[in-house]
Formats: C-alpha cells, sequence, structure tokens
C-alpha cells in the first residue's frame, strides 16, 4: 500500500502498477489540498492519482486531462468568476459527479471508489480521511490561506510560517485506511512533499500509531534531489519550516515511520547521514523521466523491503 500526494506519487504509482498486480494496490491519498469553488468539491490529489493510473491525465502538467478545454474557464473569465484555478471541461464533470454524490449523501470514499471504477483502475484508491481536513497555510505576512490559495492563486511564492494541520488531527481515517496499513506487506511513502502532502495522512488520527508500528515494512522516497524539488515549492517549505532541503532532512522527517529512505544516485554521498538520521539509505536513479523510468524506480522500492 502507498500514501501519496499529487503528481509525483501518482507517477510513481503508474510505475508501480506495471510491477505488481494493480489489485493489489491500495492507495491512501493526500486530501489536506481539498477545496470548495464555485460551490464544486475539488479534490486534486485523488484526481491526479486517478488520472493517471487510468492513463488520461495531462502529460504536461501531470494534473487534469489530456487533450483538455478550457472553454467553460473562458466563459467565466467574461462574467467575472473567480478563473485562477484552471478547471477544464473535461474536468469539471469529475467535479460536478463527485458535488453532487457527496449532496446526496455518499462519503468521500464512496465517490472516490466509483469514480476509480468508472475509469478502469484495478488498484484501491482511499481518501486520508472522509471528513474535511483542509491543511491551513499561514503566511509569513500573519494571513492564513487555504492551500490551494497558497500553491496556485498565490504561485506558492509567499514565504510560509507554519502549515496548521489541525483539521487533519481531529479527522477520522477513512473506512479502511487503518486495516490497509496494518495488513500491508509493504507500505510505500511516494515521492510527494513530506510536509504538504504526507503530512496531513500522517495528521490524520490514529495514522502516526499505526505507521510507527509498521516502519519496518516502510520504504520512503525522497522527492529532494540534489537539494531541490522536482516540482513544487517542497524545497523551499522545508528551509522556510526549520527543515533541511536535502534527503537528510527527508530522513529525519520520516524516520519514526520508515525504516528505508530511496534517494537519489546525485545524493550518494548523503547515505551517511541518512543513516545516521536513523533510516537505511538505498540509493538508485529516482528521476521518473518516463514509465520506464517509475517502474524501474518501484522495483527498488520493492527490493529494499525483502532485504
Ligand atoms: N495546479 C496549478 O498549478 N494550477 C491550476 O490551475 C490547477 C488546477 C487544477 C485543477 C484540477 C486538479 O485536479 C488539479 C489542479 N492543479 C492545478 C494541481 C493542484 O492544485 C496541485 O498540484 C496539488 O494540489 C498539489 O498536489
Amino acid at each position: 500500500m502507498a500514501l501519496a500526494g499529487g503528481v509525483g506519487a501518482a507517477k510513481f504509482l503508474a510505475g508501480l502498477v506495471r510491477v505488481v498486480d494493480p489489485a493489489e494496490v491500495t492507495v491512501v491519498g493526500n486530501t489536506g489540498d481539498d477545496f470548495v469553488l464555485h460551490g464544486l468539491a475539488i479534490s486534486p490529489d485523488l484526481d491526479t492519482v486517478t488520472y493517471t493510473l487510468a492513463g488520461v491525465a495531462n502529460p504536461e502538467t501531470g494534473w487534469g486531462l489530456a487533450g483538455e478545454t478550457f472553454r467553460a474557464m473562458e466563459a467565466l473569465e467574461r462574467l467575472g468568476g473567480e478563473s485562477w484555478f484552471r478547471l477544464g471541461d473535461t474536468d469539471l464533470a469529475t467535479h460536478l459527479y463527485r458535488t453532487g454524490r457527496l449532496a446526496a449523501g455518499a462519503s468521500l470514499s464512496d465517490v472516490t471508489a466509483e469514480l476509480a471504477a468508472a475509469l478502469g483502475l484495478s488498484a484501491r484508491l482511499l481518501p486520508m480521511s472522509d471528513e474535511p481536513a483542509p491543511t491551513l497555510v499561514h503566511l509569513a505576512s500573519g494571513e492564513q490561506v487555504s492551500f490551494q490559495e497558497y500553491f496556485v492563486h498565490r504561485r506558492h511564492a509567499e514565504p510560509v510560517s507554519n502549515l496548521d494541520l489541525a483539521p487533519a488531527r481531529a479527522a477520522r481515517p477513512a473506512p479502511g485506511v487503518l486495516a490497509a496499513l496494518e495488513q500491508a506487506d509493504l507500505v510505500v511513502v511516494c515521492p510527494s512533499n513530506p510536509l504538504v502532502s504526507i503530512a496531513p495522512i500522517r495528521a490524520v488520527a490514529g495514522v502516526e500509531a499505526v505507521l510507527a508500528a509498521r516502519r519496518a515494512a516502510t520504504v520512503a522516497v525522497s522527492p529532494i534531489v540534489a537539494g531541490t524539488a522536482l516540482r513544487g515549492p517542497a524545497d523551499r517549505l522545508l528551509g522556510e519550516l526549520g527543515h533541511e532541503a536535502s534527503a537528510t532532512g527527508v530522513a529525519r522527517l520520516y524516520a519514526p515511520i520508515a525504516a528505508t529512505l530511496v534517494l537519489d544516485q546525485a545524493d550518494a554521498g548523503l547515505a551517511e547521514q541518512v543513516e545516521a538520521a536513523g533510516m537505511r539509505a538505498v540509493v538508485t536513479d529516482t528521476i521518473m523521466r518516463s514509465p520506464d523510468a517509475a517502474a524501474a524506480l518501484a522495483r527498488v522500492v520493492l527490493e529494499a523491503r525483502s532485504r
């Protein structure tokens, strides 16, 4: 089973399901980025994983759908509506479906499973919680904003002083999350942002304790390569929030829940520091330039557990 954020995790998972039976894979997705816009319930990370595993994700952005058009957004812009969060015409159907089903009383778990089935996924995708658990971003300016306001509207350009995960802490795990963690042969922490993608999942009530108990079975992949995040603001955020922006910094964050860290060959020189932080270091090429490269990384992760 795997803990997943958005684009980096989705790419890794697309590689994983090429080397293991997807029906054996359970993914727990971050919902700390979820928000409501235009009255629509939007779950970006769950959708990114679903679209990528279904082979219909936009290959340029990693999020949204391939071959997408934005005519509804253009019309909305003409009306003076909020158009900074680009919802494609086809992607809108997902949010309309989710919003309608939630309004009718379905849980986010139900809707996530329905969307995954409709797109032909064999892997099981669970939200971390069925309850809203938005990550609250405190900016150094003193303002408090939603995750997407920080990440997309303000282009993660403003320094952050704190990430408030209180809503995740108050949320109960979705049905099946704790059981999946308890029963998995292998728990993978996907190459996602440790602070905004993985920390919200860890914060959900009861999850950290089960993860800690499964530490020996858990392999994490560092999303930081040579001090830089391959995408997004993970490197800057780590620094702003008092962590080291390196594989070593990632190891210090993950040591309580994972025995092994897979880090990039560019960081081979950090293996000793990673081990000093309490994690076994496995060095390989972690940059997923192609589906083959993602599958090769998945193979290394699987072997890292069995060794
Ligand atoms: N990311 C952007 O940078 N700009 C967007 O306009 C945007 C729209 C969007 C629509 C649907 C969706 O599922 C994801 C979308 N994302 C967009 C990605 C998303 O906001 C972030 O990558 C994740 O929340 C971080 O994992």
